[in-house]
């Protein structure tokens, strides 16, 4: 397979993230990518290139999976942060007052001028840091991500995305969890696009997909299952329990698996099968697969027990599926091993093939 990798992933490097009231490291750190990359070169599973999009089929695909007016905050973010006060230069933009729904009576029309209160409109976490290069990394990325689905809808069996920041927190018009543009959607849209019929995107990520998940809702075209950490204990809490199963013309469509924190990895390939079993009887015609290593047992921030050796046999099981298939980088915070895992991963996949 090849990877379609972003090399301006580097733009996008906070600092910090604030934790339980105070600024901690950022877990989403740029060696993630060079982990993954190094364990690339190392084993090779294909061509490794930069995406080759041009701005008009970009901005085309990115509208289609996010609402203008958070694409046009999100390019125009980091300016108004700096115009707000010369000295923001230096920090990371953080929002610190959010909108409640359906208490304030808050309507996404009628935004407030003040920056820092329509960065609360468009976030639903503070520790997701926006920066000077947030944007243009995150943009760069979601072509990464296009650029991969359009390989596997000529043909490819099929293709990874190597990014950051990740994607499948991100909704229509929102950011948070270290994302501010879905690349899996972008990916599930181009190959509907592209004329796959029904698209299924099957999250792999300890956390809920609820960006994912929010995008699709209503649409019965693409199918969302996410295999995630309970969400009554788990980030992204609001979203991932198993009673959403989509909304509308999208009922049906939406399938979540949450397992309890310490779940280890006979519990959780069980409910890989069982998402399997969903894309199959929905005759799915491609594949997504939001590639998260952070199920990992030495993930500092989730609560699976997985092993590496665990990931060859994900990727071997997901080959079953027998679709065309793009997989994009997701989560996975112990970086030491977040190569070697996504690697044996995709390896798996490959190699079953
Ligand atoms: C992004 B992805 C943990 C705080 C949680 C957000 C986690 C985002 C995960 N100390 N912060 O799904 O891997
Ligand atoms: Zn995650």
């Amino acid at each position: 397979m090849k990877t379609f990798y972003n090399p301006d992933h580097i733009l996008h490097a906070a600092r910090q993230e604030m934790f339980r009231g105070r600024m901690v490291a950022c877990h989403e750190v740029p060696a993630r990518f060079d982990f993954v990359m190094r364990e690339l070169e190392r084993r090779p599973l294909g061509k490794v290139l930069q995406p080759s999009i041009s701005d008009i089929e970009l901005d085309a695909i990115l509208a289609s999976v996010h609402s203008e007016r958070y694409l046009n905050f999100l390019e125009g973010a980091w300016a108004e942060w700096v115009a707000m006060d010369p000295a923001n230069v230096e920090r990371d933009a953080l929002p610190s007052v959010w909108p409640m729904p359906n208490r304030h009576g808050f309507r996404t029309d009628r935004l407030p001028e003040n920056f820092a209160a329509r960065m609360g409109a468009f976030a639903f976490d503070s520790g997701c840091p926006l920066t000077a290069g947030s944007w243009t990394a995150a943009r760069k990325g979601a072509a990464c991500a296009m650029a991969a689905a359009q390989d596997v809808a000529a043909g490819a069996r099929s293709a990874f995305a190597l990014t950051r920041p990740p994607g499948h927190h991100a909704g229509p018009d929102f950011f948070g969890g270290y994302c501010f543009l879905n690349n899996a959607a972008v990916a599930a849209q181009t190959l509907r696009d592209k004329g796959v019929e029904r698209v299924a995107v099957l999250d792999v990520d300890y956390h809920h997909g609820n960006g994912t998940q929010t995008i699709f809702y209503e649409r019965p075209d693409v199918l969302t299952i996410s295999i995630h950490g309970d969400p009554l204990t788990e980030y992204p809490y609001y979203l991932g329990h198993a009673d959403e199963r989509g909304a509308g013309a999208g009922e049906g469509f939406n399938l979540n698996l949450p397992l309890a924190h310490g779940t280890g990895f006979m519990p959780w390939i069980r409910a890989l099968d069982q998402a399997l079993d969903a894309v199959h009887h929905y005759k799915a015609g491609a594949l997504v697969v939001p590639m998260g290593l952070d199920t990992f047992e030495g993930d500092p921030i989730s609560g699976f027990t997985l092993k590496s050796g665990d990931y060859t046999t994900i990727g071997r099981r997901l080959a079953d599926a027998d679709l065309p298939t793009v997989f994009t980088f997701e989560g996975g915070y112990a970086v030491d091993e977040v190569g070697v895992n996504a690697v044996n991963l995709l390896a798996g996949f490959q190699n079953a093939a």
